[in-house]
Protein backbone atom coordinates (compact mmCIF):
# COMPACT_ATOMS: atom_id res chain seq x y z
CA UNK A 1 0.00 0.00 0.00
CA UNK A 2 1.17 3.54 -0.69
CA UNK A 3 1.80 6.21 2.01
CA UNK A 4 -0.94 8.06 3.05
CA UNK A 5 -0.58 11.86 3.34
CA UNK A 6 -1.34 13.42 6.24
CA UNK A 7 -1.31 17.28 6.20
CA UNK A 8 -0.83 18.29 10.23
CA UNK A 9 0.52 20.46 12.31
CA UNK A 10 2.38 19.18 15.48
CA UNK A 11 0.36 20.70 18.20
CA UNK A 12 -2.88 20.27 16.82
CA UNK A 13 -5.45 18.21 18.17
CA UNK A 14 -7.58 17.44 15.45
CA UNK A 15 -4.43 15.97 13.22
CA UNK A 16 -2.91 14.00 16.00
CA UNK A 17 -6.21 11.94 15.58
CA UNK A 18 -5.60 10.57 12.60
CA UNK A 19 -1.79 10.63 13.00
CA UNK A 20 -2.80 8.36 16.23
CA UNK A 21 -5.46 6.08 14.59
CA UNK A 22 -3.08 5.92 11.35
CA UNK A 23 -0.81 4.62 14.18
CA UNK A 24 -3.60 2.29 15.64
CA UNK A 25 -4.55 0.21 12.31
CA UNK A 26 -1.04 0.05 11.31
CA UNK A 27 -1.22 2.16 7.94
CA UNK A 28 1.53 3.72 6.57
CA UNK A 29 1.87 7.53 6.68
CA UNK A 30 3.65 10.23 5.05
CA UNK A 31 3.09 13.41 7.73
CA UNK A 32 3.67 16.90 5.94
CA UNK A 33 3.69 19.97 8.30
CA UNK A 34 1.67 22.97 7.34
CA UNK A 35 3.11 25.89 9.48
CA UNK A 36 -0.25 27.10 10.90
CA UNK A 37 1.85 30.22 12.73
CA UNK A 38 3.25 31.22 9.08
CA UNK A 39 -0.51 31.09 7.47
CA UNK A 40 0.72 28.66 5.38
CA UNK A 41 -2.64 26.79 5.48
CA UNK A 42 -4.87 29.43 4.10
CA UNK A 43 -2.32 29.58 0.63
CA UNK A 44 -4.16 29.12 -2.65
CA UNK A 45 -2.88 25.55 -2.43
CA UNK A 46 -3.39 24.45 0.37
CA UNK A 47 -6.68 26.04 0.21
CA UNK A 48 -7.24 23.71 -2.83
CA UNK A 49 -7.33 20.91 -0.55
CA UNK A 50 -9.38 22.02 2.15
CA UNK A 51 -11.63 25.56 1.63
CA UNK A 52 -11.63 25.96 5.20
CA UNK A 53 -7.97 26.47 5.44
CA UNK A 54 -7.52 24.17 8.28
CA UNK A 55 -5.12 20.75 9.24
CA UNK A 56 -6.22 17.55 8.80
CA UNK A 57 -6.47 16.70 5.44
CA UNK A 58 -4.98 13.54 3.68
CA UNK A 59 -4.30 12.35 0.90
CA UNK A 60 -5.01 8.86 -0.23
CA UNK A 61 -4.17 8.24 -3.72
CA UNK A 62 -6.48 10.15 -5.81
CA UNK A 63 -8.49 11.33 -2.91
CA UNK A 64 -8.45 14.22 -0.76
CA UNK A 65 -10.70 14.23 2.46
CA UNK A 66 -10.96 17.12 5.20
CA UNK A 67 -12.29 16.92 8.72
CA UNK A 68 -10.65 14.96 11.64
CA UNK A 69 -13.86 13.08 11.93
CA UNK A 70 -15.03 12.51 8.30
CA UNK A 71 -11.25 11.11 7.80
CA UNK A 72 -11.74 8.82 10.74
CA UNK A 73 -15.07 7.47 9.56
CA UNK A 74 -12.92 6.70 5.98
CA UNK A 75 -10.71 5.08 7.56
CA UNK A 76 -12.20 2.79 9.70
CA UNK A 77 -14.64 1.63 6.59
CA UNK A 78 -11.88 1.40 4.70
CA UNK A 79 -8.98 -0.06 6.32
CA UNK A 80 -10.36 -1.62 9.66
CA UNK A 81 -10.87 -5.22 8.72
CA UNK A 82 -11.99 -6.21 12.08
CA UNK A 83 -15.21 -3.83 11.77
CA UNK A 84 -15.07 -2.97 14.96
CA UNK A 85 -13.33 0.49 15.40
CA UNK A 86 -16.54 1.83 13.66
CA UNK A 87 -19.03 -0.53 14.12
CA UNK A 88 -21.61 -1.50 11.24
CA UNK A 89 -24.51 -2.08 13.43
CA UNK A 90 -26.90 0.69 13.64
CA UNK A 91 -27.24 1.47 17.31
CA UNK A 92 -23.66 0.81 17.98
CA UNK A 93 -22.54 3.00 14.80
CA UNK A 94 -25.01 5.75 16.34
CA UNK A 95 -23.38 5.56 19.53
CA UNK A 96 -20.08 6.17 17.92
CA UNK A 97 -22.02 8.78 15.78
CA UNK A 98 -22.72 10.66 19.41
CA UNK A 99 -19.20 11.23 20.70
CA UNK A 100 -18.11 12.66 17.21
CA UNK A 101 -20.35 15.29 17.76
CA UNK A 102 -19.05 15.88 21.16
CA UNK A 103 -15.69 16.15 19.44
CA UNK A 104 -16.95 18.09 16.89
CA UNK A 105 -18.71 20.59 19.56
CA UNK A 106 -17.93 20.16 23.23
CA UNK A 107 -14.90 19.36 23.03
CA UNK A 108 -13.48 21.65 20.23
CA UNK A 109 -15.80 24.14 22.01
CA UNK A 110 -14.22 23.43 25.15
CA UNK A 111 -10.96 22.08 26.01
CA UNK A 112 -9.51 22.96 22.73
CA UNK A 113 -10.66 26.15 22.87
CA UNK A 114 -8.94 26.57 26.43
CA UNK A 115 -5.89 25.72 25.08
CA UNK A 116 -6.12 27.71 22.10
CA UNK A 117 -6.32 30.73 24.31
CA UNK A 118 -3.48 29.40 26.31
CA UNK A 119 -1.28 28.19 23.54
CA UNK A 120 -1.93 30.04 20.90
CA UNK A 121 -3.15 33.42 22.40
CA UNK A 122 -5.94 33.15 20.23
CA UNK A 123 -8.88 35.77 20.88
CA UNK A 124 -11.40 33.50 22.60
CA UNK A 125 -13.43 33.52 26.12
CA UNK A 126 -11.55 31.41 28.13
CA UNK A 127 -13.78 31.58 30.79
CA UNK A 128 -16.67 29.88 28.66
CA UNK A 129 -14.20 27.64 27.04
CA UNK A 130 -13.20 26.22 30.78
CA UNK A 131 -17.21 26.32 31.86
CA UNK A 132 -18.33 24.33 28.44
CA UNK A 133 -15.23 21.45 29.53
CA UNK A 134 -16.54 21.54 33.05
CA UNK A 135 -19.57 20.61 31.49
CA UNK A 136 -18.58 18.11 29.14
CA UNK A 137 -15.87 15.93 31.77
CA UNK A 138 -18.83 16.01 34.43
CA UNK A 139 -21.08 13.77 31.61
CA UNK A 140 -17.51 12.24 29.92
CA UNK A 141 -17.00 10.94 33.79
CA UNK A 142 -20.32 9.37 34.66
CA UNK A 143 -20.13 7.90 30.72
CA UNK A 144 -16.76 6.27 31.87
CA UNK A 145 -18.12 4.98 34.89
CA UNK A 146 -20.42 2.26 33.23
CA UNK A 147 -17.94 1.35 30.25
CA UNK A 148 -14.02 0.73 29.63
CA UNK A 149 -14.29 2.71 26.47
CA UNK A 150 -16.47 5.55 25.48
CA UNK A 151 -19.11 3.21 22.96
CA UNK A 152 -19.02 0.60 24.85
CA UNK A 153 -16.28 -2.27 26.01
CA UNK A 154 -14.22 -2.05 23.20
CA UNK A 155 -12.03 0.98 21.68
CA UNK A 156 -13.87 2.88 18.76
CA UNK A 157 -13.09 6.13 16.60
CA UNK A 158 -15.11 8.22 19.32
CA UNK A 159 -12.61 7.51 21.28
CA UNK A 160 -9.71 8.16 19.08
CA UNK A 161 -11.73 11.87 18.42
CA UNK A 162 -11.80 12.72 22.13
CA UNK A 163 -8.94 11.40 23.23
CA UNK A 164 -5.97 13.87 22.23
CA UNK A 165 -8.24 17.26 23.36
CA UNK A 166 -8.75 15.44 26.70
CA UNK A 167 -5.36 14.31 27.06
CA UNK A 168 -4.32 17.79 26.60
CA UNK A 169 -6.41 19.86 28.59
CA UNK A 170 -4.42 21.08 31.25
CA UNK A 171 -2.69 22.70 28.79
CA UNK A 172 -5.58 25.17 28.13
CA UNK A 173 -5.66 25.45 32.17
CA UNK A 174 -8.36 22.48 32.37
CA UNK A 175 -7.19 20.17 35.07
CA UNK A 176 -7.79 16.29 35.00
CA UNK A 177 -7.14 15.67 38.76
CA UNK A 178 -11.21 15.48 39.55
CA UNK A 179 -11.89 12.50 37.17
CA UNK A 180 -10.70 9.44 38.05
CA UNK A 181 -12.61 7.76 35.40
CA UNK A 182 -11.42 10.07 32.74
CA UNK A 183 -7.67 9.47 33.54
CA UNK A 184 -8.23 5.72 33.57
CA UNK A 185 -9.57 5.78 30.10
CA UNK A 186 -7.02 8.06 29.07
CA UNK A 187 -4.33 5.59 30.17
CA UNK A 188 -6.69 2.19 28.24
CA UNK A 189 -6.32 4.44 24.71
CA UNK A 190 -2.59 5.00 26.06
CA UNK A 191 -1.92 1.32 26.42
CA UNK A 192 -3.43 0.07 23.18
CA UNK A 193 -1.02 -1.36 20.45
CA UNK A 194 0.59 1.40 18.35
CA UNK A 195 -0.56 4.55 20.40
CA UNK A 196 1.59 7.06 19.67
CA UNK A 197 1.36 10.80 21.78
CA UNK A 198 0.77 14.43 20.94
CA UNK A 199 4.08 16.21 21.63
CA UNK A 200 3.17 18.21 25.56
CA UNK A 201 3.26 21.82 25.65
CA UNK A 202 3.87 23.38 29.07
CA UNK A 203 0.37 23.98 30.95
CA UNK A 204 0.33 27.62 31.47
CA UNK A 205 1.27 29.08 35.25
N1 LIG B 1 -13.55 20.55 12.07
C1 LIG B 1 -12.16 20.52 11.74
C2 LIG B 1 -11.40 21.45 12.66
C3 LIG B 1 -9.91 21.49 12.34
C4 LIG B 1 -9.18 22.61 13.05
O1 LIG B 1 -9.74 23.35 13.89
N2 LIG B 1 -7.89 22.73 12.74
C5 LIG B 1 -7.07 23.77 13.30
C6 LIG B 1 -5.85 23.19 14.00
S1 LIG B 1 -6.31 22.22 15.42
C7 LIG B 1 -6.54 24.66 12.19
O2 LIG B 1 -6.10 24.18 11.16
N3 LIG B 1 -6.54 25.97 12.45
C8 LIG B 1 -5.97 26.92 11.56
C9 LIG B 1 -6.96 27.93 11.07
O3 LIG B 1 -8.17 27.78 11.34
O4 LIG B 1 -6.53 28.88 10.42
C10 LIG B 1 -11.64 19.09 11.87
O5 LIG B 1 -12.20 18.32 12.66
O6 LIG B 1 -10.71 18.72 11.14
Amino acid sequence: MTDIVLYRFPVSGHAHRIELFCSLLELPVTLVDVNLRAGEQKKPEFLRKNPFGQVPVIEDGDTTLYDSNAILVYLALRYDKSGTWYPRDPIAAARVQQWLSVAAGQLAAGPSTARAVKLFGRPYDHANAVSVSTALFGVLEQALAKQKFLAGATPTIADVAMYTYTAHAPEGGVSLEPYTNMRAWLARVEALPGFVPMVRSPAPA
